[in-house]
Order: C-alpha cells, then structure tokens, then sequence
C-alpha cells in the first residue's frame, strides 16, 4: 500500500534538556529536571512524573555523592549536532522538531542581554538543517523552566513569568526566523495540572492541600495560555509570513471500559478535563463550561481577567500538534481509585503494552484524528509517537528491532486511512530519531530511537552512535512511500 499524501513532512522529535549535555556550556543554568538524580526504577509500569518531593531532591543533591544526573548530559548533542543532523538527513527526514532551552538563552531568568553562546549554539544547529534540507519545527518550553526563574519568582504559578516567556520568544523570532517553519511555545502544555515540577517549574511540595494545588496549577496553566497567545501575536508580526504557530497536547485517547452509560459518562468527562479543554482553549480561544463546573465542584480558584479572555479569542493557534503514544480505558470504578489528579486509565483486553504499560493502539490514532478535525477544522500535526523498549547492541553493532518496524508502519498506515477519511494532517515527527533520556523516568535504557546511543543510565559508554534495523526501514519508506 501506497501512502497517498506526496507533500505530508516526516521526521523526528527531541527536547533540549533530553539531547543536549553541556549543562553549564556558556553559562547554562539548570532547569528542576536537571537536579533530578537518577534513581532506580522498581515499577516501571507505574507514573514517575513528578517523582521525588523537593526535600528529597534537595537533600540528595547537597548531602549524597555519587549521584548521577542524566539530563544534565543527554546524548551530548550540543557537541555531536552535525553528526547527528547528517544521520537524520541520511535517514530521510524532512522535519526536525527540536526544542530551544530557555535557560541557555536567559540563564538568570532577566539577565540584561541574551546570551551569546545559546544564540550561536542553536544558530548552528538551525544552519545544518537548513543545508540538510530539513525543515524545523521548534519547542520553546519542553519541560525546561528555568531553576533560576523557580527559584526568584515561583515558577509559572507567578504572573510575571508572562513577560519573561514573551521577552524570550522575541529573541527566539528576532535571532532564528529565517530558519524556523512552525512555533509550538509549549510542548504536551496539559502536563502543567499532571506535575507542576515538569510543566509550570513549581515544587508539588509546596502546597498543603489538593485545592491550593490545583488552584496553583490552572492559575499556572492559565499564565501559559496567556504566554502562548502573546507569542503567537508577536509572531506574526515578527516572523515571515508563510510561519505558523501551533499548539501541543499530550493525547491520551481513552474508550468507555463497557457500555455501561455511567462509563460512557465518566469517559466523555474525562476528555474534556484531560484532553478537550486544552485545545478548546488554544483553538477555539475560549473557556469551556465544563471546566468553569468542574473547577467551581473542586474548590478551584483560578483569576482570569478580560483582557486575558480576548487576548486568548484574537489569537488562536494556525495548527494543532500532539502527542499520540496509546490509548486507555475509563470506567467510574477506576476513576475512584485512580490516585492523584489524573488517572492514566485502566487496561484494555484487546491491547498490547509496552514494558512501561503504555498500550501500543494505532487504530486509536486513526479515531483520534478523525475527532480532532471534526472538532477544530485546523490542520493537524503529529509532534510525537513511538515505542520505548530495553536494548542493547547485538554482536554486528546494531538491534533488530521489528517490533518498532511494526508499531511505526502500523501508525503510518492509519494516519493513510485518516487521510483516506478527509483529515487535513500535514505531519509527522516520531519520537525519537535517536535514543535520548527518557523524561518521565530519567533512564537512557528506556530506548526509542532509530539510532542507538552507546551510554547506560549513569552516562557510561562512549556516546557513539549506531543505526539499528528501523533506520534502514524508515529510509526505505522515504523513498517508496510503500506500506
Ligand atoms: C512526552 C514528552 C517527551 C518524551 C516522551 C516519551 O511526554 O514530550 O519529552 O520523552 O513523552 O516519554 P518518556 O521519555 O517518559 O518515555
């Protein structure tokens, strides 16, 4: 089967604090995921985000050595781009998502000037793809608050951390327009009310109630909204025309669990808290009721002034991006459960999972398309999607990896059935070309590239790369477009 859309852009997705190294190359601060040690994962099926308390991160920074801090070194990208670059161009892709740190470009948060060396950094970068002939796609914000901006202002749950987004992406658009096709200011923005550490840059310890928490998290949320809606009107002054800018959403398909009517129920309100009302918000520019019903049931306070709520409506995102890794199921014994806020959903019998219990459902990508163009009627992208698994290199330098063969080619003929159904997608970037560290568990070993990267959870190995068997597919599919 041939794959129908000639002009569709294929590629790969990466975050700066998961590729790059160089922690404090050119005056680079740390972000809060950076001071995360790397401890071992007994139950990988269970929900790491979030992970450690802030008493507990600070104290084994400052009293135990021997700590290691995998995001603080990557896969060393920051030193090694044109290498990598060339093998994502040999491969065959013509997009690249990458993310810019924030911290590399203001390190203390409001330092006077941008910094120098991040500007040169990504400049050369940006080059190289360029001259690969790959377009780029770039995240301003992936997880990556600076530990300065936590530390002096609070992290996103402060107001003012508006401006200093803003006065960022002004230098991003002023320094790298020429070069950059499509703006996402967020990446998987929703994250914010799962973990205000990885989202919004605040400590989960610093509140003492659920209420106060959630309140601290839409309010966070909120100032991204805001964030996100400035950037975008800048951008479009600021940036050549033919720029678009887009939002992102970590897609966690869900189905009913049976045709019992109160799951149905439970379902239907667990994608419009956990999924529609942030695209609702980012697309449509407005509030939706159901979260103003749910807020006021839950004891949420969140300030939202008008000035907000027109700002959001004038400036609404040109396409919608999100991350599709599997689906769950939803039923209201499960929700009651579920701890935390947010549930990741119960089992499907019919369902194959990853060794994290991520449940592989391509057909889910297919329904998910389809009811995201029926809703907004804008272009769609697919910024993430791919397959974590434990590997090691086999005696002739490479890993067969059919399994990863199958979980993409399965999810591109969906996307050609969608296409096949009227959707406009325009794209497509797995995550990821090439092994990074992992951002929910802070382990190398959880692998998903189609470049293997020679070093273990403690940053051991030489950092030597190594096509696997799905580069040689991938690139087989770049030039028959054959299914
Ligand atoms: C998304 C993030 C990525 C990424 C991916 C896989 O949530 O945007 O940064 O890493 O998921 O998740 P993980 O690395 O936790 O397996």
């Amino acid at each position: 089967m041939k794959f129908i859309k000639d002009d569709f852009l294929w590629g790969g997705a990466t975050a700066a604090s998961q590729i790059e190294g160089a922690y404090d190359a050119g005056g680079k601060t740390l972000t809060l995921l950076e001071m995360k040690p790397f401890l071992p994962i007994k139950d990988r099926t269970a929900i790491h985000f979030g992970g450690q308390t802030k008493e507990e991160m600070l104290e084994s920074i400052e009293n135990k050595k021997n700590l290691h801090y995998p995001k603080r070194f990557g896969i060393d990208f920051y030193h090694r781009y044109k290498e990598d670059i060339a093998l994502f161009k040999e491969a065959g892709m013509n997009v690249y998502r990458m993310s810019i740190a924030w911290s590399r470009i203001f390190p203390n948060g409001d330092d006077k000037e941008p910094s120098k060396e991040g500007i040169a950094f990504y400049r050369n970068v940006l080059t190289e793809c360029k001259k690969a002939g790959i377009k780029v796609m770039v995240t301003m914000h992936h997880f990556d608050t600076p530990y300065e901006i936590t530390k002096k202002w609070g992290g996103w749950k402060n107001r003012e951390v508006i401006d200093l987004f803003v006065r960022y992406a002004k230098v991003l658009f002023k320094e790298f327009d020429e070069m950059v096709d499509y703006w996402l200011p967020f990446n998987e923005i929703n994250v914010a009310i799962w973990s205000t550490e990885v989202g919004l840059g605040v400590f989960e310890s610093d509140f003492n109630s659920k209420s106060e928490r959630n309140s601290a998290a839409y309010q966070g949320l909120h100032h991204q909204f805001v964030a996100q809606a400035k950037v975008i009107e800048l951008g479009k002054k600021m940036c050549k025309l033919q720029t678009q800018f887009g939002c992102m959403v970590a897609n966690i398909t869900t189905y009913s669990l049976d045709c019992n009517p109160i799951n149905e129920m439970e379902n239907l309100k667990s994608q419009q808290i956990s999924r529609w009302f942030f695209y609702d918000v980012v697309a449509k520019g407005e509030y939706p009721n159901y979260i103003k019903r749910n807020w006021k049931e839950n004891d949420i306070n969140v300030n939202i002034d008008e000035q907000d709520l027109k700002l959001l409506k004038n400036n609404t995102v040109d396409f919608i991006s999100f991350s599709y890794y599997m689906s769950a199921t939803v039923a209201v014994e499960l929700s009651q459960k579920a701890s935390g806020n947010v549930s990741m959903g119960g089992k499907n019998p019919f369902l194959k999972a990853t060794e994290w219990g991520w449940q592989i459902d391509p057909i889910g990508l297919r329904i998910t398309l389809n009811q995201m163009w029926d809703r907004y009627q804008k272009p769609l992208f697919i910024a993430e999607n791919g397959i974590g698994v434990l590997e090691t290199l086999n005696d002739q330098n490479t890993v067969e990896d059919n399994y990863r063969i199958e979980y993409l080619s399965e999810h591109f003929k969906q996307i050609n059935e969608a296409i096949k159904d009227g959707v406009d997608v325009f794209g497509y970037t797995m995550w990821t070309p090439i092994d990074v560290v992992s951002a929910s568990t802070n382990e190398m070993s959880k692998r998903y590239g189609m470049i293997y990267v020679d070093y273990d959870d403690y940053h051991n190995g030489t950092g030597n790369r190594f096509k696997k068997k799905s580069f040689e597919w991938f690139q087989n599919f770049m030039k028959t477009k054959e299914l």
